[in-house]
């Protein structure tokens, strides 16, 4: 079963989530992410008036572009069917959960992350996909002309605000300690919120630059190595929000999949024309 003892020994020690009491409260309502101001730049008009979201968006930094929100399902349908991807999820039996240590969940892959589909598609559409390895994370970022982030790229955007002229409360050039700002209020983590697993993309409150996500809901690959590992960064839904934290120190084997681990792409800067005409026509 679950070959993944590296994996394993990082994982322990974890809060139960499930023996924690959830309560919905403040929230910001789901954001037309195109509507954004200065430095957003939309590649793909795919907005589902479900969700009243765009999750293929890009934050034009100071070095490079990144996604707004985690990948989403609905993107990875899209590689999927233009590359024939089938995930090793898929191959294997289903990813991972850890509950008293990993289990293998039947069925359970980036199509339908947690098991039997929901009643809401389109929101279910907008979720992150997840069961995927760093390899798989990796083909989906160089297909829409991109990459995994390095850890020192991904800190950078989810800590330093870049925008020129950013929204009233953010300051351009600070660096925060969380990358929902001076506070970890507004994310997807296991303190009381209204998402008892995963957020859809544009659900949670926009955090420094604009982004979603990138503390908590998911972990997110990124390309560090260490051996057979790699680095995954900004904490999930199941960890409380000291996971979201710079220092956080945390890596997966290459090849796992599991429940929690996500991903976002980077890009250069200056390509959304040639990058939008290409994922225009991988889809149509
Ligand atoms: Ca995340």
């Amino acid at each position: 079963m679950p070959r993944y003892p590296a994996v394993m020994s990082r994982f322990r020690a974890h809060p139960t989530r499930a023996s924690r009491s959830r309560h919905p409260r403040h929230r910001a309502a789901a954001t037309a992410l195109c509507a954004l101001a200065l430095g957003l730049v939309c590649t793909l008009a795919s907005a589902n008036a479900n969700t009243n979201s765009n999750t293929n968006v890009r934050v034009e930094l100071d070095r490079f572009a990144i996604d707004q929100t985690e990948v989403t399902i609905q993107r990875f349908a899209e590689f999927a069917r233009a590359t024939g991807t089938v995930t090793r999820a898929e191959r294997e039996g289903g990813g991972f959960e850890y509950v008293a240590g990993w289990q293998r969940r039947p069925g359970w892959t980036w199509r339908s992350p947690n098991g039997p589909a929901p009643a809401d598609p389109a929101r279910h559409a907008q979720s992150p996909a997840v069961h995927l390895t760093h390899a798989e994370a990796a083909a989906f970022c160089a297909w829409a002309g991109g990459r995994l982030p390095t850890a020192q790229e991904w800190q950078s955007a989810a800590y330093t605000e870049q925008r020129a002229s950013p929204p009233a409360g953010w300051v351009h050039g600070q660096r925060y300690r969380w990358p929902t700002g001076h506070t970890p209020e507004g994310a997807n983590t296991s303190d009381p919120d209204p998402w008892p697993r995963a957020a859809p993309a544009g659900a949670t409150r926009p955090g420094v630059n604009g982004l979603y996500d990138m503390g908590g809901n998911v972990w997110e690959w990124a390309a560090d190595a260490r051996g057979t590992e790699r680095r995954t960064l900004g904490g999930s839904w199941w960890y409380g929000p000291a996971q979201m934290q710079a220092e956080v120190d945390a890596w997966k084997e290459a090849d796992f999949y599991a429940v929690y681990i996500g991903f976002r792409c980077v890009y250069p800067r200056g390509e959304v024309r040639a990058n939008s005409e290409r994922e225009e026509s991988l889809v149509r």
